[in-house]
């Protein structure tokens, strides 16, 4: 860490895991609570299915962010555009259309599509702002819903595409947080923690800034809020805050599994979805 850092923001006014409301999702946007709950977004049976049908498609890929806090490289469907941080937009706008191909025989295997189903909850409490699929100019869209299982964790990160893709039309939103739908979880560990942290890297603007893995050492002082992956739950968080998911300690077959995406906001207000 780097001490001329400066650290944004101020306690969160609650710890408590409200449900999605106008007022929520701005307070979320602006920092000013860890995160929204929105109990029971999928029956169980629903959950039941989203699972049969990541096994029945197969996950194909695996994120490359080892650490000593993961035990095993998180498995997924998808295209995460921070895995082509290092690439050309161009390769990564290349995976786009193939990805929503495998992404749509999971929904077609399981009868929903639980990113339309967020965009529709996310729209019916802020109608008047325009949401969809994230674009770039001359590129189009940007793919949406990293499926995937998390059992094995994640080292301690931050999603905030103004510092991981500064060249971007997501690096010029304001604010960003990360969603997820768990259709299933752990018997043990598995939660997720966010650290109060927010903070502007001291690198010049529209320059790289690695999000991943960051020092805990940076978050040790800071407020904190851990919340549990339950099944049927979409859990929102600010993830300009580091955060990390702790990994089920024991070998009991249970898996965490569901979908990702973030929410950018755009400058104008408009919403945007990518992952
Ligand atoms: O699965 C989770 O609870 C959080 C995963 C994550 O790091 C994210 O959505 O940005
Ligand atoms: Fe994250």
């Amino acid at each position: 860490m780097s001490i001329a850092d400066r650290v944004l923001g101020s306690p969160w006014l609650h710890h408590d895991e409200p449900g999605l409301t106008r007022e929520t999702l701005d307070a979320l946007f602006a920092n000013q609570i860890p995160c929204i709950r929105i109990k029971g977004f999928a029956t169980a049976d629903e959950c039941r299915a989203f699972v049969a049908a990541m096994d029945a498609i197969g996950l194909n890929k695996e994120y490359q962010v080892a650490s000593p806090s993961v035990r095993a490289l998180p498995k997924y469907i998808g295209v995460p555009q921070f895995e082509y941080r290092k690439k050309s937009k161009a390769a990564y706008f290349a995976e786009v259309e193939p990805s929503f191909a495998d992404q749509a025989k999971v929904f077609a295997h399981c009868g929903f599509d639980p990113i339309q189903r967020l965009i529709d909850r996310v729209h019916a409490v802020v109608p008047e702002r325009p949401i969809g699929l994230a674009r770039e100019p001359d590129h189009g869209s940007y793919y949406a819903g990293i499926i995937r299982e998390t059992t094995g964790g994640t080292n301690l990160h931050m999603d905030f595409a103004r510092f991981s893709a500064p060249d971007y039309a997501i690096g010029t939103n304001s604010a960003q947080i990360a969603t997820n739908f768990y259709a299933s979880g752990t018997a043990a560990g598995g939660e997720t923690t966010v650290y109060n942290h927010h903070f502007e890297p001291t690198v010049p603007a529209g320059t790289y800034y690695e999000i991943s893995p960051l020092d805990p050492v940076r978050v040790a002082a800071s407020e904190s809020h851990t919340f549990m992956p339950v099944a049927g739950d979409l859990v929102m968080f600010n993830s300009r805050n580091p955060h990390r998911v702790h990994f089920n300690p024991n070998d009991d077959g249970t898996r965490r599994m569901g979908i990702g995406s973030f929410i950018g906001r755009r400058p104008d207000g408009e919403l945007v979805l990518w992952s």
